[in-house]
């Protein structure tokens, strides 16, 4: 009996130790966010993952400890928040149901796990911190600014204004214990405090339509400021705010006026006393600094003569600064910012540089890019460079400027001729890979450029490389496009008077690209900028913030709504974005259609199948019926479609069954008219029969009668034959077209259309010197009138189908936020490996897989916590190795000829012939 007893006490003594240093929790976040300050939202969620060398771990529980001091949480004390043991495999979005907490409260948090192999320690901790939570504690904080122009300021067209210097002198009665500072700052700010600048960010705070809501950002200020004397600064530039185009075009361009702040430093001290200093009309500024001008469209001038050295700092004479008034409010509600700001996230160095005709200079970045160039130069006061930027060269040599419209795009820098001067501009960004440069008196040397590349501070989670190169050199354009892109709003385009956050560039492209950039809370940003901009009766504009004023009720380009917030569910388990935006989308639903449904059938649409390759290669917009896609079809279709994902969403938001019924109903109703109207049984073809009428029916599962298969074959026939093996769709086709061919079992035709370099094709941009994707099919060769480089648009599904259909790295939607891992790639379309790896919210995942004639070698890593479904197409289960060693039942299932593994989290290696 003794010994029996004391045998299992040893070994339950060994087993926990050693699960103890193997299973680790880490990357704390709460409401995803890695620097939660500011946190708006009354109950948080948050988030961890777990890490082990160990194989096959599943979460069983998780406890959660939240305390108002790191004192307190070390000993254990949660004061806040003990969530007890709670049986449970979440390690993703946990709502904190802890003591309410009030604005600018801290919470320190950490958790521990417990496993089917054991528990692990208490993480480290974490910390989140409050916003402001009410619009009442803001009220005593003023607005200020000064709705003037000054010299060399101007409206209209080419708007000029000059940036603001704002300074406000304080005194810190004692010493500081902490202090944290809320900032709104519009359009743009850069916050100092005694002469150092605060925070790593750029271009902040992230646009929104400032009537409706205005975002503030929060910092930690502790060790920035000191007892006694100290200065506040700040620096106020345009942005959106004061719009590039201002007061021009005032129907269609919304401005919102002079720059303006408001803020709020809260201060407490050592012997925990508080003060809050509150901006107010005793704050002073100055227009008269150095930079000229800032526009975004246009360029920011800089006059280093005008340099204020230590305006910022304790001791500067302001006696001749104006002060600030006392504004009026933007308009739009305060909410913490809850997605990063921009920041300069790499540098590129030039390539080349050469001489024009007219003494000017060229410099090549080697890289379409989207950020600014810092230049070091040396000469007299006064002496002036200029720097305009362009995507690519004319036959001449000299910068393609056409198709910037009338973006101006350029910098200038006067010299104060002290040594070597270095700069970069503050408030604006351009898209350029060739910049001219004038006024240098000799050849510059390319040491004296770097390029900073610029967008929203995310992680990269994903990497692809695979056999075949021109897929490759696609990728790496679009992660250049992709990321340029992101400005605190997925825009179209960086470079030419747009710049637009426009809906349908990115309905299906948000998806794709969530497999490269952690973009969670940038899209969830950006769908509560399109429930800001529904009008009363349902409507919602094409460009979101309507920064343009487009209202074109069509479906396809509004359609993003929805499919952005099924990206953030399936790729990010985000149900929450689907609670909160769900009752603003079924009133777009039903105010589409009361407005357009007729003889159920969506009548109404915008853009077309816009961006199909047209019948003239210097053509921007086909007019050709047999390219086009009667409007009708597309959004009928894709209304359909919508129907279907709001189904599910009402599923997931509860209490829902009239709501289901009702679009079941309807959607029946549009399948049918929709057949009936659009449906050729002679030959199995929708509407002319282009590939994209076609492929809306497949993909969205409206094709009557099991004819699928024969709708199928009419549409390769089309690919295949009558475009001989190219690409014919535009933007919407696109979207669907990849996943469709792999999904009916033509993967190689995907491949074909992935890998091909001619006309039209995404290979076709590469083979012409592409480092980016373009606007146009024929971006080459098309009127420059609308004709971006640097546009994400035309990617359709082609990232999706990179990393589902390729690499095999697929979230189950029904588990969604890869809890479930569908790894099932074509191994047949054409490629013989493929290595690509993908930084879920639960971990990494990988998949590396060689074929070498017939034979598969294959090794998938499945984070903890997660289970992966690994689908090998063999039949014959003999033929498969998994760790070296046959499988057994217990591991595999059979489903239409492939053998399917059930994996749990670890690495493996799998060896099969095909
Ligand atoms: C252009 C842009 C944008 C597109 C709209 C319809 O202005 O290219 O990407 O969505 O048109």
């Amino acid at each position: 009996m003794n010994k029996t007893f004391i045998y299992i006490t040893l070994v339950l003594i060994s087993w926990v130790s050693v699960a103890q240093n193997t299973i680790q929790v880490t990357d704390l976040q709460c409401e995803m966010l890695t620097n939660p300050l500011g946190i708006d939202v009354v109950q948080p969620r948050l988030s961890w993952q777990l890490e082990t060398d160990a194989s096959q771990i599943e979460q069983t529980a998780y406890h959660i400890l939240v305390a108002s001091s790191p004192e307190k949480l070390k000993n254990n004390e949660a004061d806040l928040w003990d969530s007890g043991k709670v049986n449970s495999d979440a390690t993703v979005n946990v709502q904190y149901t802890g003591k309410r907490l009030d604005s600018k409260d801290e919470a320190f948090w950490k958790v521990k796990v417990w496993t089917n192999k054991g528990e692990s320690n208490w993480s480290e901790s974490a910390l989140w911190s409050m916003g402001i939570l009410t619009y009442a504690e803001w009220k005593s904080t003023r607005w200020i600014g000064y709705n003037h122009l000054f010299e060399g300021d101007s409206i209209g067209q080419f708007a000029k204004l000059s940036a603001r210097y704002v300074r406000k002198p304080i005194n810190l009665k004692g010493k500081v214990k902490s202090a944290k500072v809320y900032i709104m700052g519009m359009g743009l700010y850069e916050f100092y405090i005694n002469g150092e600048k605060i925070g790593d960010q750029v271009l902040a705070p992230v646009p929104t339509d400032y009537t409706k809501n205005v975002k503030y950002n929060v910092f930690d200020v502790t060790s920035q400021l000191q007892q006694g004397d100290n200065v506040l600064g700040t620096i106020l530039g345009n942005g959106r705010f004061f719009a590039m185009r201002q007061e021009y075009k005032p129907y269609k361009i919304k401005s919102f006026g002079f720059p303006k702040m408001a803020m709020q430093l809260v201060v407490e001290y050592e012997d925990g006393s508080k003060e809050t200093i509150k901006t107010d009309e005793s704050w002073k500024f100055t227009p008269y600094g150095p930079i000229r001008s800032n526009n975004e469209y246009d360029g920011e001038v800089y006059d280093a003569r005008k340099e204020m050295p230590n305006w910022n700092k304790v001791g500067f004479d302001d006696s001749d600064w104006l002060n600030m008034m006392w504004v009026q409010e933007p308009g739009g509600f305060y909410e913490g910012q809850m997605t990063p700001n921009m920041k300069i996230m790499d540098e590129v160095k030039p390539i080349s540089i050469s001489s024009t005709s007219r003494g000017t200079y060229i410099l090549d970045m080697g890289q379409n890019m989207v950020g600014w160039l810092q230049i070091k130069v040396k000469g007299n006061r006064g002496d002036k460079i200029t720097m305009k930027f362009a995507e690519s060269l004319q036959d001449d040599g000299s910068l393609y400027i056409a198709n910037l419209r009338d973006a101006r795009t350029t910098d200038a820098y006067i010299l104060k001729g002290e040594g070597e001067e270095v700069w970069e501009p503050t408030f604006v960004f351009h898209g350029f890979r060739f910049v001219e440069l004038t006024g240098f008196k000799s050849k510059p040397s390319l040491d004296q450029f770097l390029g900073k590349v610029v967008y929203d501070n995310m992680e990269t989670t994903g990497t692809f490389e695979c056999s075949n190169e021109t897929m490759n050199q696609i990728f790496k354009n679009a992660f250049w496009g992709i990321s340029g892109n992101y400005k605190g709003m997925p825009i179209d385009c960086p470079q030419r008077n747009e710049r637009q956050p426009w809906l349908g560039d990115r309905t299906t492209g948000a998806y794709g690209e969530s497999f490269i950039f952690d973009n969670q809370t940038l899209y969830a940003k950006w769908l509560d900028d399109i429930k800001y901009s529904q009008t009363l009766d349902g409507g919602i504009p094409d460009v979101a913030p309507a920064f343009w004023r487009y209202y074109g009720d069509g479906v396809t380009w509004q359609g993003a709504y929805m499919k952005v917030a099924d990206m953030l569910y399936t790729q990010f388990g985000d149900e929450k974005v689907i609670k909160e935006h769900y009752p603003y989308m079924k009133k777009w639903l039903l105010y589409m259609e009361a407005n357009y449904l007729k003889d159920d059938l969506m009548t109404k649409d915008k853009y077309g199948d816009w961006c199909v390759p047209p019948e003239s290669l210097e053509i921007i917009r086909s007019s050709d019926p047999t390219r086009l896609t009667d409007g009708e079809v597309l959004s009928s279709a894709f209304y359909y479609h919508l129907l279907q994902i709001m189904k599910k969403f009402a599923r997931i938001q509860g209490n829902s069954d009239a709501d289901i019924a009702y679009y079941d109903a309807l959607a029946e109703r549009i399948k049918k008219a929709f057949n009936t109207k659009y449906f050729n049984r002679e030959n199995y073809s929708y509407a002319n029969n282009t590939v994209t009428a076609n492929v809306l029916p497949l993909a969205f599962n409206m094709v009557p009668d099991n004819l699928q298969q024969k709708v199928f074959e009419n549409m390769v026939h089309q690919i295949e034959v009558v475009k001989e093996g190219h690409i014919s769709t535009g933007v919407v086709g696109t979207q669907f077209l990849m996943r469709t061919l792999t999904e009916f079992g033509r993967g190689d035709l995907a491949f074909k259309l992935a890998s091909n370099k001619t006309y039209p094709s995404w290979g076709y941009m590469v083979e012409n010197g592409a480092t980016t994707i373009w606007e146009l099919w024929n971006g080459n060769t098309a009127d420059p009138k609308m004709n971006s480089q640097n546009h994400v648009m035309l990617l359709g599904d082609l990232i999706i189908w990179y990393y589902e259909n390729m690499a095999g790295i697929k979230s189950n939607p029904e588990k969604p936020g890869f809890k479930q891992i569908i790894m099932n790639p074509d191994f047949k379309a054409g490629l013989t490996y493929v290595n690509a790896s993908y930084k879920s919210i639960h971990g990494i995942i990988k998949s590396y897989w060689k074929l070498n004639r017939n034979k598969l070698q294959w090794e998938v890593t499945v984070p903890v916590n997660t289970t992966a479904k690994v689908y090998i197409p063999t039949s014959d289960a003999l033929k498969v190795r998994l760790n070296g060693e046959k499988i057994n039942s217990e591991v595999y299932q059979s489903e239409n000829d492939k053998i399917v593994l059930s994996l749990k989290s670890g690495t493996y290696t799998i060896s099969a012939k095909l």
